[in-house]
């Protein structure tokens, strides 16, 4: 098939899954296009099935918004008239679903046929798409989509509770590369970041509110006060300076290594002893599923569809949002016991199996064969 990809080209977990399917796809012998406003941050191989365009939105002083949806629905209409694009799958609804909606009127008037596929990732359902402001034209798009998919049952649940959807809404979970994150073990990177006897804790993230950073910040003080430990925090966002006051009012600073953004989290992950996701809000939790395909336990929320990623008391453990003191408890039970954190890396990484995704990525294919068989 020629697809067509629609996502947000950062280090988000919607980019990110986007990126690794398209990747997926085109090693089964599709052919990809990626269509957005800079290369995606794991596209690294460009070749003869993958193909990236960019969407460019010329400034104009008029305007105070450029107008990126026109753009975008504009190059959609030229690349599948150029490359005879047969269905796009477009993911985070917001403005994606919308513009390819558009792209496919436009195209309709030519005789031209193209589905659309979307994916609901999450905040673009929680957060931003049930804003009062946008929920009108997302509940447009998703209803006008030929086939809707959601990244868990949960997210599922939400989209049905918050919008009047009248289309059916597959399930297809996130999915991960487990040969990516099969690093043995990394003595001589761990011992540049930590001392023989410290455990390595890590948080993935946007630092955003959502997840709530400052959990993560107070779970780790509490556990280093009992165990020599540091604490790995990789990803930018707005609450990364006040990540840094805290540590530094805590007096933990000496302890706490900020990467920035990084293209090399499976190698963080690889000498890491413990995650930390303690989210508000989760639809699935990507980074969760990362650190447990590189054998990483998991200390989270029970927000979302987190449950169905992590499993407690076997990949990790699971408390209320904001329980910062049942987080400390269990994040401390699983790193005193050196059999006991040994049995929880391996039951992480098994449950990682179970989103493999060479079980995952046939479900989309699925997906569009059905959805094309329609038209
Ligand atoms: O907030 C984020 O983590 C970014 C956001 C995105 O769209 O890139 O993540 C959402 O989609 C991910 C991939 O499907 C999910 O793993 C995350 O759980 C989800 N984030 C939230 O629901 C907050």
């Amino acid at each position: 098939m020629k697809i067509g990809i629609v996502c947000y080209p950062t280090f988000g977990g919607s980019g990110v899954v986007a990126t690794e399917l398209g990747l997926e796809l085109s090693k089964r012998g599709h052919e990809i296009h990626f269509i957005t406003y800079s290369q995606p941050v794991r596209l690294e191989l460009l070749g003869n099935n993958v193909h990236y365009h960019e969407v460019n939105v010329p400034e104009y002083p008029l305007f105070h918004y450029q107008p990126y949806e026109l753009a975008l629905s504009s190059k959609l209409v030229d690349m599948v008239k150029l490359h005879k694009i047969e269905i796009l799958h477009v993911h985070y609804a917001i403005p994606h679903a919308y513009a390819a909606y558009m792209a496919k009127k436009m195209l309709q008037e030519e005789g031209i046929y193209v589905p659309i596929v979307t994916t609901l990732h999450g905040t673009d359902i929680t957060l931003v798409g049930s804003h009062p402001f946008y929920k009108p034209a997302v509940t447009f798009s998703i209803n006008k989509s030929d086939a809707v998919t959601a990244v868990s049952q949960s997210l599922k649940d939400d989209t049905l509770r918050l919008f009047d959807i009248k289309n059916k809404i597959h399930v297809v979970s996130n999915f991960i590369d487990l040969d990516k994150y099969n690093h043995s073990f990394k003595n001589c990177q761990r011992v540049m970041m930590a001392k023989e006897n410290e455990k390595i804790i890590t948080h993935i993230s946007n630092l955003r509110p959502v997840k709530r950073t400052k959990d993560v910040i107070k779970v780790f003080y509490n556990i280093q006060k009992e165990i020599p430990a540091k604490l790995m925090l990789v990803g930018e966002g707005p609450e990364r300076q006040h990540m840094e006051d805290t540590c530094q009012k805590l007096g933990i600073l000496d302890k706490v290594i900020f990467f920035g953004k990084s293209n090399e989290i499976d190698k963080i992950l690889s000498f890491s002893d413990l995650f930390l996701l303690p989210s508000e809000s989760e639809s699935f939790g990507l980074a969760a599923l990362e650190a447990m395909a590189s054998g990483v336990p998991v200390i989270s929320s029970n927000t979302g569809g987190i449950p169905e990623v992590n499993i407690q008391g076997v990949s990790g453990f699971l408390s209320n949002v904001g329980d910062v003191d049942d987080m400390t408890k269990n994040a401390l039970y699983i790193l005193g016991d050196e059999d006991r954190l040994k049995t929880f890396k391996e039951n992480a990484r098994n449950e990682a199996l179970n989103f493999d995704l060479h079980k995952i990525v046939p479900q989309y294919e699925a997906i569009y064969e059905d959805t094309l068989s329609k038209c």
